[in-house]
């Protein structure tokens, strides 16, 4: 359907009966879909007859609609001539952030990327916090990924020569100026309006590898198609319920150049992130007039749990041989946990594996990828050469510091994930933020190697590490000052008007 729409006649589909939304300058009809909408139907209504883009853009993935609207229900386009420009009101918390990026530390002055999640902390809305900052259940899993790389201490080598020390590495055959890629994380819009592309830009300045998130605020093609020719990408999946839908996008990632394929293992089911719910809670209290009375579906679910209905809790290994037969990209399983994890992954022929509790978002009491390498590292000995060249084994989870992946590379790893670090880089300063962030890493791996005698990263080696006390889960972490001080604790669960 091609015709063009009054907002006018938009404006009278604005309630249960006939519901009209506008997106992008297309008209959806959401009549039907308002029961079925996985964030519950009131915050549609709130936009019945309206434009709802600026709402709808930063916690959908890009074709949401697409692919979950029949077509008929794809009524038109706006007409362009009927639009009346709405001057946004500006509230006293638009301000109030305002006012905060305003008053923003210069780049300069942020030393480390426990700074950038401060700043982050402060300048983001309350929804977009919660979202990116929360774990699962009790969020222990979150902290123990903090606290297991200070149960690891060095070692360091004297007299070696280090006037030159270089921390490039190859990642799955692609070039890196730092061992470090940057990990998937969803929604990046939610935190910048460039979103995803922040890390694009800056990683190609760089030479950096960034993971695309199958949950990105922007497109697949969007992210490819602001990379450099020939800059490396890797893609992580979330695998649909339905096999064709994942077979296209997977075959298309390889026609458009990713290299390797980060299938997420650990989230048949994505964990209960309360500060994220929550947050779903005071939302809903804004609600329009249209909405009262209405019982309202879904309420305990956040930002995460509404869009996540497609993952397929069936996956299983099985399913690895038909992941080969459909691509040549390298095939790497995120979040393995478990020696025996490992050793069917090699064995079922993948390129390796992440080491990951997928930032403490998951089960919450797992042990730490760092934690887990000692074990999965020993194993994997048993079964072929070490370092293995057709299997690498990743790890992510609380990485802030150049020292911190030095523990793990030591332990094994061949280069470490960071998600949220990079996260909050571009929520706090977008591109710029980002390669800030890479700049303090370069800096900190200057020094870190060269105070530990080991001039490239082959040198890294076991005995640089003491990791003697990485399974003793009391009482021997040091403190974390600037996390804690960052560190949002659980909140409570509110009354109503308090
Ligand atoms: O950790 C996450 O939030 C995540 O992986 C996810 C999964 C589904 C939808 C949105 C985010």
């Amino acid at each position: 359907m091609s015709s063009l729409i009054p907002t006018s006649t938009v404006a009278e589909h604005a309630d249960l009966d006939s519901c009209w939304i506008i997106v992008h300058s297309k008209v959806y009809d959401v009549t039907e879909f308002l029961d079925e909408h996985p964030g519950g139907s009131k915050i549609i209504l709130k936009y019945a007859g309206k434009d709802a883009t600026e709402a709808y853009e930063p916690i959908h993935p890009p074709n949401a609609i697409l692919d979950n609207l029949p077509i008929e229900k794809h009524i038109g386009s706006i007409d362009p001539n009927t639009v009346v420009k709405v001057v946004k009101e500006v509230t006293e918390e638009d301000r109030r952030r305002q006012a905060l990026m305003d008053a923003r530390p210069p780049l300069d002055e942020i030393l480390n990327l426990h700074d950038f999640e401060s700043v982050a902390k402060t300048v983001l809305t309350p929804k977009a916090w919660a979202y990116y900052s929360s774990a699962s259940d009790d969020e222990i899993t979150i902290r123990e990924n903090r606290a297991a790389f200070q149960r690891v201490w060095f070692r360091p080598r004297i007299l070696r020569d280090v006037t030159s020390v270089d921390w490039s590495t190859n990642i799955l055959g692609c070039k890196s100026s730092l061992p470090v890629y940057i990990s998937a994380t969803a929604l990046g819009k939610l935190g910048h309006p460039d979103g995803e592309l922040n890390l694009t830009r800056a990683a190609a300045k760089h030479g950096v590898i960034q993971m695309i998130p199958t949950l990105a605020s922007c497109s697949f093609d969007e992210i490819v198609d602001a990379a450099q020719p020939n800059q490396p990408l890797f893609l992580q999946l979330y695998v649909n319920k339905d096999r064709e839908i994942t077979k296209k996008y997977v075959q298309h990632a390889e026609k458009r150049g990713v290299k390797a394929l980060f299938i997420t293992v650990d989230a048949p089911q994505l964990g209960r992130r309360e500060k994220d719910m929550r947050m779903k809670f005071v939302d809903d209290g804004a609600g329009a007039k249209v909405q009262e009375g209405q019982k309202d579906v879904k309420k305990d679910q956040g930002v995460a749990r509404a869009i996540s209905s497609f993952i397929d809790p069936s996956l299983s290994w099985k399913d690895i041989p038909w992941f080969r037969s459909i691509t040549n990209m390298h095939i790497i399983l995120k979040g393995v946990s478990t020696p025996e994890d490992a050793i069917l992954a090699y064995e079922a022929g993948c390129q390796g594996i992440v080491l990951s509790n997928h930032g403490g978002r998951q089960l919450d009491t797992a042990r730490s990828g760092l934690e887990n390498l000692i074990d999965i590292v020993a194993a994997l000995k048993t079964k072929g050469p070490w370092p293995n060249p057709n299997f690498s084994v990743f790890v992510d989870g609380g990485v802030r510091r150049a020292s911190d992946v030095l523990k793990a590379i030591a332990l094994g790893a061949s280069a470490v994930g960071i998600g949220r670090g990079f996260l909050y880089a571009f929520s706090s300063y977008g591109q710029e933020g980002v390669e800030r962030a890479f700049e303090i890493l370069r800096d900190e791996f200057e020094m870190n190697m060269r105070l530990l005698g080991a001039r490239n990263i082959r040198e890294v080696v076991p005995d640089m590490v003491d990791a003697s006390a990485l399974s003793a889960h009391a009482g021997l972490t040091p403190t974390d000052n600037l996390f804690n001080t960052t560190y949002q604790p659980l909140g409570l669960a509110q009354f109503k008007n308090a």
